[in-house]
C-alpha cells in the first residue's frame, strides 16, 4: 500500500494534535484487535463478528480450559493461526509502520505496544514492537514454558513436547497468567515516558494493558484514542478520532507529513 496514493484527509485531524505529533520526542501506540479487523481477523468482544460471539472465552483462553480440554483449545488456535496466515496487513498497520519511520527519521522514539498475537504489525514493517500477549505463530511447552520450534510428526493433539513429553500449547497469554516480564516493563516504560500516547482499536477492558493509557495520562502525555466505539478511555482522551483505524491512521500520517 502506497500511502502517497491514498486520498487526502477525510477524517478531520485536530490541528493541535498534528503540531504535537510533529514536535513529539517519544510516541507510544497501544493496539488491540480492532486494528486487525479490516484484515479479516475477528475481534474478541464485538457482538456480531467477535470470536467470542461464537466461543465462550473462558472455555478456551484460560489455563483451566487447556487442562480440561487441550484438544479443543489446540484446534481453536490452529484454526486462528490459519486465518491469520491468510490475512494481510491493512492500511492501518501500514500507516503505523510509516509513522515509526517518519518519527525515527526526525530523531523521535517510537514504541508500538500490541495486545495482538497475529504478527501483522511486524509483517507491515513495524520495527519496535512490544508483544504483550505473545504470538500465535509460536508454540511452547506447557510445563517448562520454553519455546519449541519443531516436533516429530504425531497424531496426538496437542503434540507432546519433544524435550519433556508435556503437552505443547500456543505461546499466548491466557487469563490469570502473567504477561512476559520484559515486554510489560518495556510497555510501562514507553507509556510513562511518552509525550504522545495513542490507543487504537482496543476495548480497554483487559488488564494490565488497559492501564497503560492512564499511566501515560498521569505522566503528562497527550492521550489520543482511535476507535469507532467509545471505551472507558474516551472521556479522558485529549482527542478522540472516531472511525476505523484503516481509514483514520493513513489520514493521520498524511495530515502530519503531507510530503511523506
Ligand atoms: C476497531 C475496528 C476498526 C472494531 N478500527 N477499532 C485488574 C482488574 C480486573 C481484572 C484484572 C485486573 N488485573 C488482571 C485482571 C484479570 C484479567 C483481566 O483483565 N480481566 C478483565 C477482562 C476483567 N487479566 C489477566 O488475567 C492478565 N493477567 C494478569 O493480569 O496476570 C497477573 C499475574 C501476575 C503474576 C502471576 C500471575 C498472574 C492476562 C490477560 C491476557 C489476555 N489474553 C487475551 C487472549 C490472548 C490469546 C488469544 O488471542 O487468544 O488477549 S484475552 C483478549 O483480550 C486478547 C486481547 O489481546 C485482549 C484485549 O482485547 P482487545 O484487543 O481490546 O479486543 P476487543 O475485542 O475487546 O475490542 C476490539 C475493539 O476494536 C473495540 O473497541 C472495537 O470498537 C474496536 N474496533 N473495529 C479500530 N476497524
Amino acid at each position: 500500500m502506497n500511502l502517497q496514493r491514498m486520498p487526502l484527509v477525510l477524517i478531520p485531524i485536530p490541528p493541535d494534535f498534528i503540531n504535537s505529533l510533529r514536535s513529539a520526542r517519544r510516541v507510544a501506540v497501544l493496539t488491540g484487535a480492532g486494528v486487525s479487523a479490516e484484515s479479516g481477523v475477528p475481534t474478541f468482544r464485538e457482538a456480531q463478528t467477535g470470536l467470542w460471539a461464537q466461543f465462550e472465552p473462558t472455555d478456551l483462553a484460560t489455563p483451566q480450559a487447556f487442562e480440561r480440554d487441550p484438544q479443543t483449545v489446540w484446534e481453536w488456535y490452529a484454526w486462528r493461526r490459519e486465518l491469520v496466515a491468510r490475512a494481510e496487513p491493512n492500511p492501518g498497520h501500514l500507516a503505523l509502520a510509516a509513522l515509526e519511520t517518519s518519527l525515527n527519521r526526525r530523531g523521535a522514539h517510537f514504541t508500538l505496544i500490541t495486545q495482538n498475537v497475529d504478527g501483522l504489525h511486524q509483517r507491515a514493517g513495524s520495527q519496535n514492537v512490544v508483544e504483550l500477549h505473545g504470538n500465535l505463530s509460536q508454540t511452547k511447552c506447557s510445563r517448562e514454558d520454553r519455546v519449541v520450534e519443531s516436533w516429530p510428526p504425531t497424531r496426538r493433539v496437542p503434540p507432546p513436547c519433544p524435550h519433556c513429553g508435556a503437552l505443547l500449547r500456543p505461546d499466548v497469554v491466557w487469563f490469570g497468567e502473567a504477561l512476559p516480564r520484559e515486554a510489560l516493563a518495556a510497555a510501562e516504560r514507553a507509556a510513562n515516558e511518552s509525550d504522545i500516547f495513542i490507543s487504537v482499536g482496543t476495548s480497554g477492558v483487559v488488564e494490565p494493558a488497559a492501564s497503560l493509557p492512564f499511566a501515560a495520562l498521569e505522566h503528562g502525555a497527550i492521550v489520543v484514542e482511535i476507535n469507532p466505539e467509545a471505551t472507558p478511555l474516551t472521556p479522558l482522551a485529549a482527542h478522540v478520532l472516531t472511525g476505523p483505524s484503516g481509514a483514520v491512521l493513513p489520514d493521520l500520517v498524511k495530515a502530519v507529513w503531507p510530503e511523506g
